[in-house]
């Protein structure tokens, strides 16, 4: 097992970087430093991690920085003697891909290749060192009826989104077989939980069933999606780090694949019972709304390799998970007003100086 005493995450403000962090420092046996390398775009919120903040002290630095600035980059790898790198740190949301593409090139696509110069740089021909990079399964491109994605399907990405994540795979790549930079990957289906910035579609749709707004069902709502809990995400990312082969990739599901409209019934169904609210008046709420441009039809994963090679099981079902998830809306609905308000953005930059 591969141990670290200074690990950088990039991007550990976000959903599942903040997941990550907590996981590590809270369910594993990790002894070392953990410095959460993160911009704050609008989705970055330092406050879902006052918690570890506070408990972890000098084992958790959080600094401000952008993964496409290299001297950034290079002063914080060089001044926490880092030797793994954890990259979480994108543009995530596809919609917003299809209406600006511009900061995906950037950060994706530059902003890897920046952290893939500098990781070099410092590292050398050093083997006891690790970059590992957080993909996605829209790099596999879209399914039919049947099938699922392996870690041998040939890329094939339709979205701005999904084509700079693919860029950026690749590069990760190239970075190991050009000069040997020690690399693990893993490319991961649809996550949900806790801290999930509410403008995904299980965060959006509980956040307006609680506030009683329209639900956006694009298209006629048959696009279909594999769920994982992000604390399995997380533990899969840590498995892969500790125990992966180097140079390899892993792919990361849930095996629970749902149609969006189905998904969005047990959600009214779970809202209305912790709720307490009447089931006909939240079923009312779904609109059909105009589809998504290039909307890929069906995500599957198939993460055999992952389960034989290195023996990880998801540690929820589905239906432990939404409960979970639409509790924790409920008992944080303080944290979605936050993060989505205007002054919030002026407090980070008022209290978090960019460097
Ligand atoms: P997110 O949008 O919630 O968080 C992204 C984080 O990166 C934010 O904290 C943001 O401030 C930071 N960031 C953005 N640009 C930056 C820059 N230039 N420099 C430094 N930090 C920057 O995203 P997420 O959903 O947590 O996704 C994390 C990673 O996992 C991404 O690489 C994404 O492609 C991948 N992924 C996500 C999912 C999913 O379902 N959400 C599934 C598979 C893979
Ligand atoms: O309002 C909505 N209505 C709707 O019908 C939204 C926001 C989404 N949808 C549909 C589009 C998709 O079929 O729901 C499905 C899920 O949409 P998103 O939550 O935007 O996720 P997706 O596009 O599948 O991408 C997500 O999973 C893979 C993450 O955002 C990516 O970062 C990750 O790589």
């Amino acid at each position: 097992m591969r141990t670290f005493h200074n690990i950088l995450v990039t991007g550990g403000a976000g959903f599942i970087g903040s997941n990550f962090i907590r996981y590590v420092f809270t369910k594993t046996s990790f002894a070392g430093r953990m410095v959460n390398f993160d911009k704050l775009t609008y989705a970055g919120n330092p406050h879902s991690l006052a918690d570890i903040a506070s408990a972890y002290g000098e084992r958790y630095h959080f600094v401000r920085g952008d993964i496409a600035e290299s001297t950034q980059v290079a002063a914080a790898l060089r001044d926490h003697e880092v030797d793994a790198i954890i990259h979480f740190a994108a543009e995530s949301h596809v919609d917003r891909s299809i209406h600006g593409p511009g900061d995906f090139i950037r950060t994706n696509i530059l902003g890897t290749f920046t952290l893939l110069q500098a990781a070099r740089e410092l590292w050398g021909d050093r083997k006891d060192v690790l970059f590992h990079h957080v993909s996605t399964d829209e790099v596999y491109g879209s399914l039919g009826d049947t099938g699922k994605f392996l870690e041998t399907t040939a890329y094939d990405p339709r979205s701005p989104y999904s084509a700079s994540k693919a860029s950026s795979d690749h590069l990760v790549q190239a970075w190991h077989h050009t000069y040997g930079l020690p690399i693990t990957m893993s490319n991961c289906s649809n996550n949900y939980g806790p801290y999930h910035f509410p403008e995904k579609l299980i965060p959006l749709m509980i956040n307006n069933l609680l506030t009683g707004k329209t639900l956006p069902v694009y298209g006629d709502g048959k696009n279909v999606r594999d769920w994982l809990y992000v604390e399995d995400h997380a533990n899969a990312i840590w498995a892969i780090v500790t125990k992966g082969s180097i140079g390899e990739t892993y792919n990361v599901g849930g095996e629970n694949e749902w149609q969006n409209i189905q998904l969005l019934e047990v959600l009214i169904e779970t809202v209305a019972r912790l709720a307490g609210r009447n089931l006909a008046d939240l079923r009312n709420l779904i609109t059909y709304v105009k589809d998504r441009p290039g909307h890929d039809r069906r995500y599957a994963i198939n993460c055999h390799k992952l389960k034989t090679e290195l023996g990880w099981a998801p540690s929820v079902t589905f239906e432990q998970g939404i409960e979970k998830t639409v509790q924790w809306y409920l008992d944080n609905q303080a944290w979605v007003a936050q993060v989505t308000s205007g002054d919030y953005r002026k407090w980070v930059d008022a209290n978090y100086a960019r460097r």
